[in-house]
């Protein structure tokens, strides 16, 4: 075992978040001191291609700029044709998955929250897991209810739906487990709850639209009462699966009528995978903006449905475009980037190690950031204004393809973290630690 593995296996035993920390800080650097000097050089042609631009704000706001990773994101994902463990060593507990989120964000600086699924995961005792995650400089982002399966134990079935259903004392059920999603939320520190619901049809005439709609209104509006002051409630929205004639939040307007209706706490959540085919997701999100209705957004790609594939790895220039639109609109209104929307990635891992996908997702959604806050804003503004087509396209596309992952990498060297998060990981054997420790483990989750 290399004497960087024993460190690695140590921080996992001891279960001492300082200690890893600490150990990360001095493997990190090690790293770092490594790729210096070509990182350097990289980054000083990029300041002097941007010499125009407050580069140093644009490399703070990618410092501050935090993306939570999903507790249910950390082990192999599948489909319903079958599930291949292919890792291992993955997180059985909560406090193993925020073992492992740590981790990422020790090696990116950028994953600095965790977002929990309820009853995917229950936590027993907040407190401790309050300081376990604190220890690796995590909060816990969004909690996420789950009345898309059955429970063991549970008196009544989600077949038909769960806010939805035509039965009350169903609906009570979900709601009560919504409840208790909160309840553990506000024992943890969150201040979200995120609601998607599988609740829909499967065929022509199964359901009455419009007493589904309301029903799943008036059971909202039950959970909304529910939650603390400075909370937020995000809906979120999907076309299709695993109900495939009509699905009861099917849309973003859709949701935005929920939102609306519930509140002033409730906002839009736009899942990258949800929408039908083609859909123009940057001009969605230009709108719920400018409604005070966007909430948050859950980072993945796809090629045909909800793939859930690693964010950015098919389409790149949509991840860009869309966060063109969200500096538009976050700065039109005075937006905190970092803090006033809810970032997090949504994403299933079939055939890559979890943690390195992960790493990859995030690395994307910082490009993409980093794009955005160059786009010369004065110059397209007039371009519009002057029905400058052509030029438009030429400021997107001059950010879109310049390469400015030196200005990530050196965010990541600000806040400590690694120049390449991905060379590290694979150089201290991380996934070989996790294995050895955790055994062939298989994470709870989809
Ligand atoms: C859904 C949706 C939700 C996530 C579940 C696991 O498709 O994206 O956000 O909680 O999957
Ligand atoms: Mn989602
Ligand atoms: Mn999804």
């Amino acid at each position: 075992m290399s004497e960087n593995g024993d460190y690695i296996a140590i921080m996992i035993n001891l279960k001492k978040p300082n200690i890893l920390m600490n150990i990360e800080q001095n493997q990190i650097e090690k790293h770092n001191d490594s790729l210096l000097t070509s990182h350097q050089r990289k980054l000083s042609f990029l300041k002097e291609d941007w010499a125009h631009v407050d580069v140093e704000s644009v490399i703070q706001k990618l410092v501050d700029f935090q993306i939570a990773i999903p507790s249910w994101a950390l082990g192999t994902g599948g489909t319903r044709f079958g599930r291949f463990a292919i890792t291992g060593g993955e997180p059985r507990t909560i406090e193993e998955k925020i073992e492992d989120v740590g981790l990422l964000h020790a090696l990116n600086g950028a994953s600095g929250a965790i977002s929990l699924h309820i009853p995917w995961d229950i936590p027993q005792n907040a407190e401790a897991l309050k300081t376990l995650a604190s220890g690796y400089g995590l909060k816990f982002d969004a909690m996420n209810s789950n009345t898309f399966q059955d429970q063991k134990g549970a008196a009544h079935s989600y077949k038909f739906g769960s806010l939805q259903n035509v039965n009350k004392d169903i609906r009570k059920q979900a709601i009560e487990h919504n409840i208790e999603v909160i309840k553990h939320g506000i024992a943890l520190g969150s201040d979200a709850l995120t609601v998607w619901l599988a609740d829909g049809s499967c065929f022509p005439g199964q359901l009455n639209f419009r007493k589904a709609f309301e029903n799943t209104l008036e059971s909202l509006q039950e959970i909304y009462s529910a939650l603390p002051e400075d909370w937020k409630m995000f809906v979120e929205y999907k076309a299709f699966e695993p109900n495939f004639y009509s699905t009861t939040v099917g849309d973003w307007g859709q949701s935005l009528l929920y939102a609306s209706k519930l509140g002033k706490k409730a906002y839009t959540l736009v899942d990258l995978g949800h929408h039908l085919p083609n859909a123009n997701i940057e001009q969605i999100v230009a709108l719920l903006l400018m409604e005070g209705k966007l909430g948050g957004f859950h980072f993945n790609d796809s090629k045909y449905g909800d793939d859930d594939l690693t964010a950015g790895s098919i389409k790149p220039y949509q991840l860009f475009l869309i966060f063109n639109e969200l500096v538009e609109g976050m700065d039109a209104k005075g937006m905190n980037h970092a803090k006033d929307l809810g970032w997090m990635i949504d994403a299933s891992h079939n055939v890559k190690d979890p943690l390195e996908d992960l790493l990859q997702s995030v690395e994307a959604i910082m490009i993409a950031y980093a794009q955005a806050l160059l786009v010369d804003r004065k110059a397209l503004n007039e371009a519009q204004n002057n029905n400058d087509v052509a030029k438009a396209q030429e400021i997107l596309q001059h950010t879109f393809r310049s390469d400015l992952r030196a200005l990530v990498a050196e965010a990541r060297l600000r806040a400590g973290a690694a120049l390449s998060p991905i060379a590290l990981y694979r150089g201290l054997e991380v996934r070989n630690q996790l294995v050895n420790h955790r055994g062939n483990t298989v994470a709870t989750g989809l």
